[in-house]
């Protein structure tokens, strides 16, 4: 299993799980409500999740909860680039772009993004193309269905099995548009077309993912699997969060994306700090 990946010209290592603190530009951003919509606000955001611990920052303009509207490629540049070129500008960081739009991620690896973070696997025209002729990573991410329709009757046969086969069909296809099996990571999607069950049944068996050979990168932060369990809004899921992210970390989840960075970071360093006993 990889140890370093190279985002760029920055290194992150996966000897341990690294915290990708999520940075929304979206007005209708599902726990955020879009207050970062303002740079400022943004890059003071930005500023306390790396000083809390962050080695990733993930921009996202599009919003993919369930039922979000579609955005054009011109809306989505200009929410994410701006702000890209600014942390770049500021602060020694790795920055993810959360983009499936082929122009998105041209112009994000053109300023400097590190990683590219797409929920719907290079599976848009010309993504897979732009990808590989770059030497970037890349998160392949599980979902059924569309953002606008996902959460309406998910199925599967084997939802475990059903998302390994998918993984392998992406792998492949990536490696034959010439992008190398190094660059990939790949995340099951929690709350992308699953229901509440198949969520936390892939949460007990993540570390079935591991036999794909590929670092696994899990959000569950703040989400409907943890609200819909405990019957909490999304201010109060902090402890579900939590409780998500060291449990996927146990499972063997490498990179864990959240809103509560200094928490996430103290939860996986307690758990470092036990893992360093055996
Ligand atoms: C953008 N985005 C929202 N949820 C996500 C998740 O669970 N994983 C990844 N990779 N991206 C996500």
């Amino acid at each position: 299993m990889i140890e370093l990946l190279q985002c760029g010209d920055k290194t992150l290592p996966l000897h341990k799980p690294q915290v990708m603190g999520i940075l929304n530009v979206t007005p209708d951003s599902f726990s955020d409500g879009g207050k970062f919509k303002q740079h400022s606000t943004a890059l003071k955001q930005v500023e306390q999740m790396i000083v809390d611990g962050a080695t990733i920052i993930d921009i996202g303009g599009e919003s993919t909860r369930p039922g979000a509207d579609k955005v054009s490629v011109d809306e989505e540049l200009n929410r994410v680039i701006p702000i890209l070129c600014a942390i770049k500008s500021r602060f020694d960081i790795i920055v993810s772009i959360d983009t499936s739009k082929a122009q998105v991620m041209t112009e994000s690896i053109r300023q400097g993004a590190g990683i590219i973070n797409d929920v719907r696997a290079l599976q848009n025209e010309g993504c897979a193309e732009v990808l590989a002729n770059t030497d970037l990573p890349i998160c392949l991410m599980h979902m059924q269905g569309l953002p606008q329709t996902m959460q309406d009757n998910p199925k599967y046969e084997d939802v475990i099995n059903d998302i390994i086969t998918f993984f392998e069909k992406r792998i492949n296809e990536c490696l034959q548009a010439g992008i190398d099996k190094q660059r990939l990571l790949i995340d099951p999607g929690f709350g992308f077309g699953k229901t509440l069950e198949q969520n936390y049944q892939i949460l007990a068996h993540l570390h079935l993912f591991e036999p794909l050979g590929l670092p696994i990168l899990v959000g569950t932060s703040r989400k409907s699997m943890i609200g819909n369990l405990l019957n909490r809004n999304v201010d109060e899921r902090l402890a579900g969060s939590l409780s998500t992210a060291l449990i996927a970390a146990q499972h063997g989840a490498k990179i864990i994306r959240v809103h509560d960075v200094k928490e996430t970071v103290d939860t996986l360093n307690i758990l470092h700090a036990v893992q360093q006993q055996f």
